[in-house]
């Protein structure tokens, strides 16, 4: 059987709409009904109990419906919180100065949270601010399409891959620094940095066990 979203609607829609005016009328005959003859009255009442589970059912079948939607936006928009270990990892990849790493891991944290599907603004002309480095649509890259200084996709840095991200970000830093970033000059800049010595650590302590590899919650991102 063909898939009729429309018929669904429109028995949904109808099942509403008699609810709050059909009902009302079937219980005021159902009532006259038992006045004047007890055997119509049941008759009547069956029916009506019948469309109320109806609608009931129907009702059931909108909390669904209103549930999917509610979480497939959820699922559409949720961003990942990546882990400190994970993005001093892609850092190195980078090949960002080790010196800087926690300069970077500081300015993630204060400009997204560690959050790569961030997407923040409007700000001045209309631009938005995307992704774990908020990286801005003013300059850096363009919505909908290629473009900007990074020739990117703005929608490129909501995902999950912050590899881009940081590729363009190193152009941002290379044209600006850090400064770039109101996030890092508020909460960085000369304050006390993240930590990453666990990620050093872990790796180092792997090493010298031996393990030919390292459980994806450890940062294996440093090989010094
Ligand atoms: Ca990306």
């Amino acid at each position: 059987m063909k898939f009729k979203p429309h018929w669904i609607i429109q028995q949904l829609n109808s099942c509403w709409i008699i609810s709050s005016r059909e009902l009302i009328a079937r219980f005021t005959r159902a009532i006259a009904l038992f006045v004047i003859e007890k055997d119509a009255f049941y008759t009547t009442y069956q029916r009506t109990s019948a469309h109320i589970h109806c609608c009931r059912r129907m009702r059931g079948l909108w909390v669904i419906l209103f549930v999917l939607t509610i979480v497939s936006i959820g699922l559409t928009v949720e961003g990942k919180i990546v882990p400190v270990c994970d993005a001093v990892k892609e850092l190195e990849r980078a090949k960002i100065s080790k010196t800087l790493f926690s300069n970077w891991i500081c300015l993630m944290q204060s400009e997204s949270g560690m959050n790569t599907a961030l997407l923040t603004g409007p700000k001045t002309a209309s631009s938005y601010s995307h992704g774990i480095l908020q990286i801005n649509s003013a300059r850096w890259c363009t919505r909908g399409r290629v473009g900007g200084i990074c020739n990117k996709r703005c929608e490129d840095f909501l995902n999950d891959d912050i590899k881009d991200d940081i590729a363009c970000a190193k152009k941002i830093f290379d044209q600006e620094g850090f400064k770039a970033w109101d996030g890092w000059t508020k909460k960085c800049k000369n304050k006390p940095l993240p930590n990453i010595a666990h990620c050093t650590r872990k790796r180092r302590m792997a090493l010298e066990m031996g393990a030919e590899s390292i459980p994806n919650d450890d940062c294996n991102c440093l090989t010094n």
